[in-house]
């Protein structure tokens, strides 16, 4: 028999954190003794702060890509998902071959590569398969200084759940370097959509955009656990233990991560 397998997916926008955090996930993981694994997605990234034991870079090479083909920076990340997907059985032969208990997958930086290509939705299935998945959304603090930013961003991570039919956490990245004055926003659009309603109107929007503005939210109360939402801190480890206590929860409960 197969053991059972968790497989979390560190999805956001660029830049957000999803690679700090799949190393420090890792640690996490491993500090307990826990058989964890780490995949690496992005063809195109230089340096990893972690050694991935499943590497997307081994199979694709993203420079030889581009000129081969002739495109830009863009064009050669799309192919490079692409040619990922017509390998994605060697990559579910390496999983099943190292069989970790728990399997950390770093995304590319472009979102929307992921979330809204069918290529990359094939390779988020099959790694999914057989598997319990859970996916954590990070959303980066410096786009969520606006009211509209803040109701922008959770809309995309309602979206890319929707895409990938994943359960997931949103979490605010880089608490360490979120400003005093922000986080008390954070916490009050967080806590009451109510206050986020009165900032939106406050912004000096015209008629239209705080309909859409309301509309927003009302979404968001439908379908988001705004107050499940919460910053922590791949750096400084801050609300690590938080994250991975809501992932276990997707899971069902796990008493052996605590000893
Ligand atoms: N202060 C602080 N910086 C962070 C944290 N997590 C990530 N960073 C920084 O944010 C930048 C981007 O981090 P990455 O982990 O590479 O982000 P990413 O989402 O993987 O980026 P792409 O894959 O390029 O989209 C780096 O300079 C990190 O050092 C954090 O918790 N605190
Ligand atoms: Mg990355």
């Amino acid at each position: 028999m197969t053991k059972r397998k968790y497989v979390i997916f560190m999805l956001g926008t660029a830049g957000s954190g999803k690679t700090v955090l799949t190393k420090t996930l890792y640690d996490w993981f491993d500090q307990k003794n826990l058989d964890v694994a780490t995949l690496n997605l992005d063809a195109g990234v230089r340096k990893l702060p972690y050694n991935p034991d499943i590497d997307v870079r081994d199979l694709v090479n993203i420079d030889n890509l581009t000129e081969k083909l002739d495109l830009g920076p863009n064009g050669a990340m799309i192919a490079s998902m692409d040619l990922i997907a017509t390998k994605i059985d060697t990559i579910k032969s390496e999983i099943d071959y190292i069989e970790p208990e728990y399997l950390l997958v770093d995304t590319p930086g472009q979102i929307e590569l992921f979330a809204y290509r069918s290529s990359g939705r094939l390779v988020s299935s099959v790694i999914a398969d057989e598997s319990q998945p859970a996916s954590v959304f990070l959303i980066d603090p410096s786009l969520v200084l606006r009211p509209e930013g803040f109701s922008s961003v959770l809309l995309l991570s309602i979206s890319v759940a929707f895409q990938l039919s994943l359960p997931q956490i949103v979490s605010i990245s880089k608490e360490d370097i979120i400003e005093k004055e922000q986080m008390e926003n954070l916490e009050n659009w967080i806590d009451s959509p109510e206050t986020l309603l009165t900032d939106l109107q406050g912004s000096g929007q015209v008629t239209l955009s705080q309909q859409l503005g309301m509309s927003i939210i009302e979404i968001l109360e439908q379908f988001k656990f705004t107050g499940e939402l919460f910053p922590i801190s791949a750096n400084t480890g801050y609300n690590i233990d938080t994250l991975v206590g809501l992932i276990e929860r997707e899971w069902g409960e796990r008493d052996d991560f605590y000893e």
